[in-house]
């Protein structure tokens, strides 16, 4: 394979405010980190497999990427702000820049897009959430404490009238959010409209309750749909629409940020994130995705459980993703980050101690595993956040609040 050394620039200061700067974590053993950074930055930009008579120089200096640290097994690269498309492009064409061929070059034996930085005129062309975390407080009425909330569990098989039950149980019990699970859209034992319409009438009778809660109905769908059925789940009275971010794309959550029909939160799945996340030698971390999907508008971005939960994640990547959504250098709201994945109220604590309490703390099996049934898991779930809130103990707390007590009892924290 050639590369070519005319894309080294270690010496030279580069404009940031011109270039999308990538860090990326390379493996290699048959070239130098040197030879390799080279090579995808020849790739990625103005150069191939051979040299070309049509790269002219002066195409080259403008568009080439510049390699512009090595530090260990980590290159920085800098892309021209110029290599980007204007207005139409969008995160597809982004992506295919910073992490397009790269990954399959067949002499680097691994790289990882470990993040990204971009430039002013790039982050323009984005508008961010339209919600993000005071959206989501207001419409909650909740200033200050984390969210607190549930995925309907089991993923699939409860019909419409039982999720809408197990939904007012849980609004009874205190939480503020629900959300349908990443595997259910419309299928037949659970059709999105009806289901739709009963967690309307759920939500509707605990508003008369004085209790404030949303549902996100996932709208996970095919790219030409997908804006027809968050309108029509809004119609019968969706108060906030789930994306599957990797599965739907980026483009997904942008077409429906961005479309004025729109006017509930969306909340971000990501479910497949491990398969191009988790391993550390090759693929893309979160922290890209975290950042991509704040331009494209989420108003709520799993995050990772902060290495307390059941998904592996470590606690500084999923700090990482955090900061991402609540980084007050970029032009856009803050997103608000949901720690879920294997949670109960035990670990709600932690989680606070380490993400403080701009989060969304959710749990399915830790509400609906409680020995007494959805509400006191729920009541569990919202007594841990109250307790960590005001930082006392959850044992302690626990001795007045039976509900903490029994959850703590059964999931091994006493
Ligand atoms: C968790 C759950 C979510 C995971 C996804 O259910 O359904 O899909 O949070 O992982 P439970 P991540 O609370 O029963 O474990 O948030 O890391 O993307
Ligand atoms: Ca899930």
């Amino acid at each position: 394979m050639t590369y070519s050394e005319r894309y080294l620039h270690l010496e030279e200061k580069i404009d940031i405010d011109s270039h999308v700067l990538c860090r990326y974590r390379i493996k290699t053993e048959r070239m130098s980190i040197k030879e390799a950074a080279a090579a995808i930055a020849t790739e990625q930009s103005t150069g191939t497999w051979t040299d070309l008579v049509t790269l002219k120089d002066e195409i080259f200096e403008k568009y080439g990427a510049k390699v512009v640290e090595i530090k260990g097994n980590e290159a920085s690269i800098a892309f021209p702000e110029d290599d980007f498309s204007i207005d139409v492009g969008g995160v597809p064409q982004i992506l295919s820049v910073i992490a397009g061929n790269l990954f399959g070059l067949a002499d680097i034996d691994g790289v990882r897009l470990e993040d990204v930085i971009f430039p002013p005129g790039i982050l323009k062309q984005f508008k961010g959430p339209k919600f993000g975390i005071g959206g989501l407080r207001k419409i909650l009425d909740r200033p200050e404490k984390p969210l607190v909330g549930t995925i309907v569990k089991p993923k699939i098989g409860l019909s419409p009238k039982e999720t809408a039950e197990y939904i007012l149980e849980c609004g009874r019990g205190g939480l503020t959010n629900s959300k349908d699970d990443e595997t259910l859209v419309n299928q037949e034992f659970c059709p999105i409209e009806e289901r739709t319409v009963a967690i309307a009438e759920a939500l509707d009778t605990l508003k008369d309750e004085g209790r404030r809660m949303v549902h996100a109905i996932n709208v996970s769908t095919s790219g030409h749909r997908i804006l027809e059925l968050a309108e029509r789940v809004q119609e019968l009275g969706a108060l906030e629409i789930m994306v599957d971010v990797l599965t739907c794309g980026f483009g997904a959550v942008q077409a429906l940020a961005e479309d004025p029909s729109i006017k509930v939160p969306i909340h971000v799945h990501r479910t497949m994130h491990g398969a191009i996340t988790r391993n550390p030698e090759h693929g893309i971390s979160m922290l890209p995705f975290t950042k991509l999907v704040r331009m494209c508008g989420g108003d709520a971005l799993h995050i990772g459980s902060l290495g307390v939960g059941k998904m592996r994640g470590t606690k500084k990547e999923d700090l990482a993703n955090r900061d991402a959504c609540i980084d007050s250098t970029v032009p856009y709201k803050p997103v608000m980050p949901v720690c879920s994945g294997g949670l109960h109220p035990g670990m709600v604590k932690k989680i606070v101690e380490i993400a403080g309490k701009d989060v969304q703390i959710q749990a399915g099996g830790g509400v609906a595993g409680h020995p007494g049934g959805i509400r006191k898991g729920a009541m569990a779930m919202s007594q841990a956040v109250d307790a960590s809130f005001q930082g006392i103990e959850l044992s302690q707390y626990a001795k007045k609040h039976k509900e903490l007590m029994d959850a703590l009892n059964k999931w091994g924290c006493l």
